[in-house]
Formats: structure tokens, sequence, C-alpha cells
């Protein structure tokens, strides 16, 4: 850890200089989103001022973290890089991969079984190139990098989408493709819009039944999947200051569901005193000698509107506890409209199992508040409904609450404890249901609830809320059921009501662990071997994807016109196919299988135009490739929400996709195609969509003067022999119009390497 000490004494020896030159730039004063983002701009870019949403900018990260199921394909990336060392402080951390059966012990050891391969892959590639592993059982990557690595004023890039947690202890932490990571590792700058800026005010305080996950909750009821896309949302006020450190990482965990780039808190007293807590308090030190630096300035807070983009403001005194979904994380619920909105939608009522903990969800705080409930279930004899799960976030959070005795009381009320591991919230979950034809709910205090998502079940009714709302529904079992006001009837027939549930920020008596999971890397690691066995199904070696031909690209077929959400899950589903995360030909079996086809409303089934039958996504494409013809995939609104994982941009690259073409991007999934040599373009005017027939033949034209901000053309060949045409909006850079033309942005990593 001293080596973080002097990693963070240098970041901030840059902080007064680069703020004040930031100010004289934009002759302004400074949000604290702005302060972080100037003190970390690249050595070239670090006079300018830059018009937010528009301009691109070169930074320079501190840190990166990788989760095992995407820092495969980073690292396998990496090893093309010719690097011998990592040249920032990188880690790995083994996660996605443990499936939840029976509980934490047996599931643990079936995973180290089961992924062997994999595990001994990620540590020796980790061991050669200076990586800090942490090993299966240690926990979700961003409790571990909330308790061990973040730190305020700090920038960092993470191959997953929920990067963005760190922001709770005031760090920049934003979610990218394993592509990015590998530039940053290879010590270039790593490139980025320069976002635009929501505020969030809030003023009030929490109390009772509400939590910080009702505040990301309501924002996301506001927001919607799409409102943040392209920008930073910063929290401030005095309800801000009020909440918990792990509170603030819970919101800004979730913020990626707005598709916000990240979100971030101003340094404060609950982050030094949560540094302090987690054997930190020399970064405390160094951060309260800037803490100027380390919050937005008082003038911006006292007149938000003049220095955000938008400001949102919300009183914590009257903010309700919400429920979230169906289906879509943005379907916010407050509590008192809950059961009604049920009824009225035909949503099965009967609450089959609640899930607790997560990367989310799952401090010390969460935990005591749900135990405070659970405990209930016990003292007022009440027998609990439903199925109950607890996933713990790290094993420095489940040591210290199974010491404190809280994992016993879930335990004497029915709650399985799972390992500290993704599981079901990745759809790592053995459900064992008797019936997957039943329309059924289940609710978390997860983050995503897409269709599928949790068990690959499409009659499953996800819902998201606060851990302590998800364990009052457990013992109720019933989604009418609203904790705040009703009362259930217990063993003995009385009618009881759940008294407001009670938390703790950090255990009284501290944290503790007897074996976090960390294993550093070799001093030297010049001599570490990394093998790859050719038979393996897990793990293959990549192959460079060829350079753009030089010409416009013509006669692609429709491989598939998604019609509706297509989420990265649709692209590239998780659960039993995430073995294949170091695989890119097996992975790409699953390309786009859970996306709808327009034509026929139906997943999976597409019109193979060469033979005129109906089959499977990845098949047809797969037919395709061999005859050497090229095809394009058009799309809805927010196409490729959801995950980091570049698997959804390098399968079709793989299998012969040539071109995307859709309303509008999700961020980290354009950046992702781009990088890998792919066309990402989207309709100029939206209702060109509906011009698209299942029979058309697509030529790309503009694309040997392909320059920013300049349009291309789509022109359509339908079967009737008439023809239309329509312009298509992209926005690469002069840069990511390099990564094209070379066949992705590794080709270009790799030449400069070699010379
Ligand atoms: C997720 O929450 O969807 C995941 C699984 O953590 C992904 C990463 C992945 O697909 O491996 C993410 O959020 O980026
Ligand atoms: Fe893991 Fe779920 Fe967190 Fe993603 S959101 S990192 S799958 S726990």
């Amino acid at each position: 850890m001293a080596f973080d000490l002097d990693m963070i004494k240098k970041v901030y020896d840059r902080y007064s200089t680069r703020v004040a030159a930031a100010r004289k730039a934009t002759g302004k004063h400074l949000t604290l989103t702005e302060k972080i983002l100037y003190a970390h701009l690249s050595e070239g870019d670090a006079q300018k001022a830059f018009a937010r949403g528009v301009d691109y900018v070169d930074f320079a990260p501190d840190r990166v973290a990788m989760q095992d199921a995407t820092a495969q394909m980073a690292l396998l990336q990496f090893m093309q890089a010719g690097r011998p060392q990592v040249a920032v402080p990188s880690t790995v951390h083994c996660d996605h991969l443990i499936q939840a059966k029976v509980g934490a012990d047996a599931d643990l050891k079936t995973a180290k079984d089961v992924n062997m391969e994999v595990y001994d892959f990620l540590a020796s590639v980790s061991d050669k190139y200076g990586i800090g592993f942490w090993k299966p059982g240690a926990g979700i990557i961003h409790q571990v990098v909330l308790e061990n690595y973040a730190f305020p004023g700090g920038m960092m890039i993470g191959t997953d989408s929920h990067t963005p947690n760190a922001g709770g202890l005031g760090m920049i932490a934003i979610g990218v493709g394993g592509a990015d990571a590998c530039d940053v590792m290879a010590g270039l700058p790593w490139e980025l819009k320069f976002p635009k800026l929501i505020g969030v005010k809030l003023t009030g305080k929490l109390s009772g039944w509400t939590s910080a996950k009702d505040v990301i909750l309501k924002v996301a009821g506001i927001l919607t999947v799409k409102g943040g896309t392209g920008a930073i949302v910063e929290y401030f006020g005095e309800g801000a200051r009020s909440l918990s450190a792990t509170g603030k990482g819970t919101i800004c965990n979730m913020g990626a569901e707005i598709g916000a780039t990240t979100s971030i808190f101003g340094y404060d007293e609950k982050a030094a005193a949560y540094l302090s807590g987690t054997k930190r308090a020399d970064i405390a030190e160094l951060a309260n000698a800037i803490k100027e630096h380390l919050t937005g300035d008082d003038e911006v807070y006292a007149n938000p509107e003049q220095y955000f983009d938008e400001v949102i403001e919300i009183n914590l005194d009257e903010l309700e506890p919400h429920v979230n979904g169906p289906f879509t994380p943005d379907l916010a619920w407050p509590i008192s409209k809950f059961a009604q909105a049920v009824k009225e939608n035909n949503w099965p009522t009967k609450l089959e199992v609640g899930l607790i903990g997560s990367c989310t969800n799952s401090s010390y705080e969460d935990i005591t508040r749900s135990a405070s409930i659970a405990k209930q279930a016990t003292d007022k004899h009440l027998t609990t409904k439903a199925e109950f799960t607890i996933t713990p976030g790290s094993e420095l959070v489940r040591y210290t609450v199974e010491r404190d005795g809280y994992l016993g009381t879930f335990e004497s009320m029915g709650g399985v404890v799972l390992a500290n591991a993704c599981g079901p919230c990745i759809g790592q979950w053995a459900r064992h249901t008797d019936d997957p034809t039943r329309r059924n709910s289940i609710i978390t205090s997860f983050n995503r609830n897409f269709a599928k998502r949790q068990d690959g079940n499409p009659n499953t009714h996800a819902f998201v809320a606060s851990p302590e709302i998800v364990t009052a529904f457990v013992i109720a079992g019933d989604l009418t059921f609203n904790p705040l006001t009703d009362t259930l009837t217990n063993d003995k027939g009385e009618q009881v009501k759940f008294d407001e549930p009670v938390g703790i920020e950090m255990p009284i008596k501290g944290y503790a662990v007897e074996d976090a999971g960390y294993q550093a890397p070799a001093e030297d690691g010049s001599q570490v071997s990394v093998l790859v066995d050719p038979k393996s199904s897990r793990l293959q070696l990549l192959e460079p994807f060829t350079a753009w031909e030089g010409t416009d690209i013509t006669g692609l077929k429709l491989l598939i016109k998604a019609k509706g959400k297509c989420t990265t899950d649709h692209i590239s589903m998780a659960g039993p196919w995430l073995k294949f995360r170091g695989h890119l030909d097996n992975i790409s079996n699953n390309m786009l299988i859970g996306a709808i086809n327009y034509f026929n409303n139906t997943a999976d089934s597409v019109k193979n135009e060469l033979t005129g039958e109906y089959g499977p996504v990845p098949a047809t494409q797969r037919d395709y490739k061999a005859h050497g013809i090229g095809s394009i995939v058009v799309g809805d609104e927010n196409y490729g929400e959801g995950s980091s994982r570049e698997h959804a941009a390098m399968e079709p690259r793989h299998l012969g996709v040539r071109a995307i073409l859709v309303k509008s991007f999700a961020r980290i999934h354009e950046t992702n195609l781009k990088k890998q040599g792919m066309l990402g373009i989207t309709f100029a005017d939206s209702n060109d969509y509906d011009k698209i027939q299942e029979d058309d033949i697509f030529d790309i034209v503009g694309l040997t003067s392909f320059t920013p901000d300049k349009q291309l053309t789509v022109v359509l060949h339908h079967k009737d022999g008439s023809q239309e045409s329509f312009q298509v909006n992209h926005t690469y850079n002069a840069q990511q119009i390099e990564w094209f033309k070379a066949g992705g942005a590794l080709n270009i990593i790799r030449r400069q390497m070699a010379s």
C-alpha cells in the first residue's frame, strides 16, 4: 500500500497548479468534476478549456481495475501490446465466475475447480505483468476497490460498468471496455469526450426506511436509462454530506443505470471516517491538506444552475423508499404507490425470492439495517414467506458481519449466505424452481433487472429496492405489502408491524479479516510464463482483425433489425456464457441471441438471405462469413446499454458484421465498437429506422473521405428493385478513424510498440 501513498502524493501535488490553470482557462468557478478531470488531463491537453459534451480529451488515469469476466479479454489484448509491466497500478478481481447454488463454501470450492484454467491464467498474467490479484472469494471488484484503492480526487478506469462505485469516496471512476484498459496499462493516454455535468443537490436528511439506494432509484426514475449519457453526475448539498461513504458508493454504483459516464461526491468527514476505518488514515491526512480542491467551489453549489448543464434537487426529508422495475431499472415507484402498480399491471404479487448484497449494497450499514428487520421476524414470531439470499461484497465485510453476529441473524430467519461474488446478480444462479413457465416475482438490492438477467427466465419479474425493503418483502412474501404502514399476521395470529430499520455505519469494533484474498505480483515477472492451451474451450489467444479494405462497404445483408431494448445482455448474454469470456470464437455463439427480430417478434430467429430459412443469429452470421458476405445490424435507442463487456463488440467483429446502425448508442458500447475497428453509426433521422426491410442490401458510402463530423450515407437496395438512401451520423474523431482503418486500435498499439 506504500506504493499507493506515493502515487497519491504525486497526484495531489498536481492539484493546485492544475486547478489554477483550469480557472484561468475557463474563467469560472469550478465544479468538483472539473477539478478532478483537469488534474488528470494528459500533459498535452493540460492548458486547454473544453467544450462540454463535444471535445475529445486525453486523460492519464491513476489506476486500472478489472474483474475476471472482462479481464481475460483485456489481458489477452495487453499480452499483444508487447510491454514487460503495466504502466499504472492495476488489479484483477475474481468475482463474476462463481455460481450461486447451495451456499458460500461449497459454491466457492466448485468455482475453483470449474474455473481453474481461467483463474490460473489470470493469476499468472497478473504475476508476470505486475498486477495485484484478488483471489476468488476475496469479494466483488467495486467493494474491494472502495475498501482498498479508491481515494478522493483520484481517477480510475475499470473494465466493468459499475466502476463508478468509487465515486462514493470522491474518485472519478469510469467503466470501460478491455481495450481501453489495455491502452492505459500500456502507458497510453485514455480518451473521453469532455463530459456534460449534471448536478444533484441533496437537501434534508434520510430517516426511517429511506436509504441511499432510494436516492438513486429516484434519480433513475427522473433521468431514465438514457438521461445520464455523456454526463458526469455530481452530488452536493447538506444531504450529500450526511450520507455515509458506502451509501454514496451505492448511489454512484447504480448511476451506471442512467447511462452516466460516472457519478461523484465531494470529500467530506464521512469520506475521511471511512478511509480511517479501512486503515487508510494516512490518505485522509493527505486529502485534508488539499481539501478545497476535493469539493466544488462554494459559488458553484450556491448557484448550481450557472455551472451545471442540468440540475436536479431532491429533498431527503421527503424522499420515500422506492421499488423500481420490472425489466428496467428506471421504472420507479414510491413505496406508497407500488402495491397499486403491482395490481394494476397484473404483476405476480407473490414474492418468490429476495436477494440482498452485491457490489451495490453490501456495506456494514446495509447489512446492519437489513439485519434489524430480519431480527424482527424472530422477535415478532413471523415466518419468512419467500426465499432469501445474502451476498456479502467482500471478505472484509463478510468476516466483520459474521463476527458481529449479523449473518447468524439472517440464517435464523431462513437466509442463505452466498459467496462474496456476483452470483445471482449476473445470472450465475442455479435457481431451483418447480415451474419456469410460471410468471413470478423476485426482488433484489442489485442494480440491474433486465429480462432474464438473474435466472435466465423471461417470466421472472425482477424488482430493485434497498436491502432493508427487500428483507421486509421477503418476510411478507407479498409485493402488495407496504412495510411502512401495513401489518402482518404472525404465528400466534396477532397483527404485527415492522419497526423502522436501524443500522450502524461502520463497525464499532472496527473491520476485521483473516485472509482478505490478495496476492501481490512478482517483483520481476520476466521469468513467469503464461500458458494458453491451444485446445482450450475457455481461452483463446487473439488473432489481429483485418484492416479496412480502403473502399466503401457495399452489398451488406441485414443480419437483424433489433426491436426495442437491446442491452449488452441481449447482445452477449452472461450467466452460462460467462465461461467463454476468454474464448472469442466460442462466446460468439451467443451473439445477439437475446435481441428481438423486428420482423417476427422472436429472439434468435433471423432470415438467412442465402437460403431463405429462419435460423439462429450466430449460425446465420457464420454462414454469411463462410461465403465472404458482410452484414449489418440495425437497432433502436440506447443500443448496448448496460455492461462494459467488449465481447458485445468483438463478437460481431469476429463473425464478419461490418456495421451497427442504430437510433442511439450507450457510451461504453459505442467506444468498444470503435476500438475493435467496427463501424458504429446512428440514423440522422430516427424515422429512417422504419425504412429498413428484411431483404434489403446495404451500401455504406463516404468511407473514402471518412472525416470527423461529416455524415456518411446509407443506400438501401430493396427487394423490389427500388432504392432509397439516407444520411447517418457518427462520432469518430481523427484518432478513432485511424482505428477503423487499421482494423482496430490494438493493431496500432502493436505497431507502435514494435517500432
Ligand atoms: C454487469 O453488472 O452487467 C457486469 C456483469 O458486471 C458487467 C461486466 C461483464 O459483463 O462482465 C458490467 O457491468 O460491465
Ligand atoms: Fe457483479 Fe452485479 Fe456488481 Fe456487476 S452489478 S459487478 S455482476 S455484483
